[in-house]
């Protein structure tokens, strides 16, 4: 009996040294192992036959014989599974020297931020600084600190979006709101634009959106005049529309500066002929625009006997809608990939 479990276990080490797979190395673990028919069970089962000295060694050695057969089953599990994970990761390697994919969809700036950001560039080669301020803000910075106190008819002009439970705040209705802020912070002299967000509580229309995009200006230093407002503003529109571009300025009134006007610029489809996008005019209204009133520089703790300044307010967004004849402002915020990707 003894050469019978030596003999299986040569067998058996030999035949798990040639399995080449899970499948076959359980179906071979079945076979000699197996609870029921396994061959080493059933050489065991012949153990309770032999005497009782015999049994002890005889069943010491089936014993040592099951160890190592299960041992080399163990380590035949493990080498099968290393050999799966090698190829799992051959598989996932990735090859870093291949060229990369032919790109086939790159994004694009909103045309709000193509405007703004030439806009921008354009402000600061002229020594003006690029500021942010609160879409959320105070009632004051928004209304009251740009002479428009509360109760002021004046506010009816630019209703918006109140903040339950919070009455002293405001969605901006215009970058206006910057002026004394900038003011505070930074003192006089000053030249600073300020692109951005604002709410008004208004029907939308083709040319009207309660969402829309603002860009201020103002400069405050010693011997500002109307002409050098004239002047910024002008290269401005010439900048944005040609060199032929005129500006027109007509008296507007604006709480918060003292004359204001209102922009106008030689509409740049018809050169001022006179078409649809003009009304005939042959002018195109992109600004307000004034001398900062006193009462806003001293909010701002300007000196009023040694500083004046100028204000100006582009709507960025009809900057945009002008620029590449965008006959509605409501493609702006649809989100409408085939609007957008033809900027
Ligand atoms: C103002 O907001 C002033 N703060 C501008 C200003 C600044 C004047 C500094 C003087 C000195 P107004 O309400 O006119 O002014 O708005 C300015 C521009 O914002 C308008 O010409 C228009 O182009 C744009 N705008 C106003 N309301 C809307 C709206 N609901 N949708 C889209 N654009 C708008």
């Amino acid at each position: 009996m003894q050469s019978k479990f030596e003999q299986l276990k040569t067998e058996a080490l030999l035949a798990i040294k040639s399995v080449a797979d899970k499948m076959q190395l359980e179906d071979l673990e079945n076979k000699i192992l197996g609870r029921k028919n396994g061959e080493l069970t059933n050489l065991m089962k012949g153990l309770k036959d032999l005497t009782d000295d015999a049994r002890k060694v005889v069943g010491a050695l089936a014993n040592e014989v099951k160890k190592e057969i299960e041992l080399a089953m163990e380590n035949k599990k493990n080498e099968l599974l290393m050999l799966d994970w090698s190829k799992a990761i051959e598989k996932e390697r990735l090859d870093i020297t291949q060229p990369a994919l032919p790109q086939t969809e790159s994004g694009t700036f909103h045309p709000n931020t193509i405007i703004q950001k030439d806009l921008e560039d354009f402000f600061t080669s002229m020594g003006f600084a690029v500021l942010d301020g609160p879409e959320l803000e105070s009632d004051f910075f928004n209304f009251s600190a740009v002479n428009v106190p509360e109760n002021h008819p004046a506010r009816d002009m630019q209703d918006t979006f109140y903040i339950k439970n919070h009455p002293g705040l405001v969605m901006r209705t215009h970058t206006s709101s910057m002026q004394v802020r900038a003011m505070l912070k930074q003192g006089a002299p000053l030249r600073a634009i300020v692109p951005g967000k604002c709410y008004r509580n208004e029907s939308t229309d083709p040319r009207h959106e309660h969402t829309f995009y603002q860009l201020e200006g103002f400069v405050i230093d010693e011997n500002i005049t109307l002409a050098n407002m004239k002047g910024v503003l002008e290269a401005v529109a010439k900048h944005l529309y040609g060199e032929e571009t005129q500006v027109r300025l007509r008296p507007k009134f604006y709480p918060f500066v003292e004359p204001g006007v209102n922009g106008e610029v030689t509409c740049f489809i018809c050169k001022g002929k006179g078409c649809r996008v003009c009304k005939n005019t042959g002018w195109l209204e992109i600004f307000g625009a004034g001398m900062i009133h006193p009462n806003v520089l001293k909010e701002g703790k300007v000196d009023t006997t040694k500083y004046q300044g100028f204000a100006f307010g582009f709507g960025l967004t009809r900057l945009v809608m002008l620029k590449y004849g965008i006959e509605d402002i409501r493609h702006l915020q649809s989100g409408d990939l085939k609007f957008l990707k033809q900027f």
